[in-house]
């Protein structure tokens, strides 16, 4: 038999165990810290989604019930951000308004995460870096709503999303509803197997497409359980090499389609997106402000119907992650 333990962000030094150690640079909540400390599921959550990603008070709300959502099955949860230049994992009620309400707080990539830092700013923070801060944490599964990737006309923008990049490099399961058709998604499954990314989707063979459960392209691979997760992780995180260190670096992406009750049919958001698309163009946007643009439009357009959508997914994502942590930490896969 294999030795499938999880060699812990202590690579050699913790073979044996699933608690992890507190790392100095980060600031945790008490309850973060004791979760990491005695091995129990802990589910990351990122902070851009509040910030850049909603508008108030639905943003504000929704990160308070997903924490809930992770609570009531048995995890804890793990709210990502930079503030006043501390890296947070675990944010309190008050931190949570902040990120909720402050103009000031930035959208941070991993590109940004230093200069955050140095100056003492807020940051909310994306896929991308919330990914990195939870490796840095120990933290091995992460839920959001969708991940970015290879934006349309890329070909010459070259806006492909850091979350893509961060994916290949940090250890953290991503659970997400998939990628959104204002991007392109045929090409963000090819770049993420360039990237050696896993891409499982759970439930079915089609990959999805955030507000919509279908996408027109098939899923890489698919699993039909969050135990079945878990051990594709630790597969993939217990192949080491004969010193210890990781064999198989980086994420793995878990796509779980929206329930069916919230779902905006392809045929239905399309034109939607389209026309925010359009829209975008004509206002000149570009960089890191597309996707909140674009976001923030659909949900005009759709007069909030892509915002309740939204919100259920996520709430989808945080249940699923949570169950994949507790089987992640448990033993005898
Ligand atoms: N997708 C959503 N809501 C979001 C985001 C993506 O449905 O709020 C955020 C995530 O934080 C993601 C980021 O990491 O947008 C991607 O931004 P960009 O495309 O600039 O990399
Ligand atoms: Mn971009």
């Amino acid at each position: 038999m294999n030795d499938l333990t999880d060699p812990g962000i202590n690579h050699g030094a913790s073979m044996n165990t699933n608690t992890t150690a507190v790392n100095p640079n980060l600031d945790y909540t008490p309850e973060v810290r004791d979760a990491l400390h005695t091995g129990r599921p802990v589910v990351a959550l990122e902070s851009t989604i509040i910030s850049h990603g909603m508008p108030y008070p639905q943003n504000v709300q929704t990160a308070r019930e997903v924490e809930d959502v992770v609570r009531d099955h048995g995890a804890v949860p793990a709210t990502i951000a930079v503030l006043g230049g501390r890296i947070k994992v675990g944010l309190n009620a008050e931190e949570l308004e902040l990120l909720a309400t402050d103009k000031g707080v930035q959208k941070i990539s991993t590109r940004d995460l230093p200069y955050t830092v140095a100056m003492g700013l807020h940051g909310a923070t994306t896929v991308a870096t919330t990914m990195r801060i939870a490796h840095l944490a120990g933290i091995r599964v992460f839920a959001t709503g969708g991940t970015g990737g290879v934006h349309r006309g890329a070909a010459t923008s070259m806006d492909i999303s850091a979350d893509l990049t961060e994916l290949s490099r940090s250890e953290v399961c991503v659970v997400s509803a998939g990628v959104k058709s204002i991007l392109d998604i045929g090409l963000t499954l090819e770049y993420l197997e360039t990237l050696g990314v896993p891409v499982l989707t759970l439930g079915s063979a089609e990959f999805p497409a955030f507000y919509s459960r279908q996408s027109g392209f098939a899923s890489p691979l698919s699993v039909k359980t969050p135990e079945e997760v878990a051990r594709v992780l630790r597969a993939k995180w217990g192949l080491c090499r004969p010193e210890g260190s990781a064999g198989l670096e980086g994420g793995v992406l878990l796509a779980n389609p929206i329930p069916e009750g919230a779902e905006i049919s392809r045929a239905e958001i399309d034109p939607h997106i389209q026309q925010a698309l359009s829209d975008m163009g004509a206002l000149g946007i570009v960089g890191k402000e597309t996707t909140p643009y674009l976001l923030g439009r659909i949900v005009e357009i759709t007069e909030g119907r892509s915002l309740s959508a939204n919100i259920a997914l996520v709430k989808n994502n945080a249940s699923v992650a949570a169950q994949v942590a507790e089987a992640y930490a448990g033993q005898g896969l």
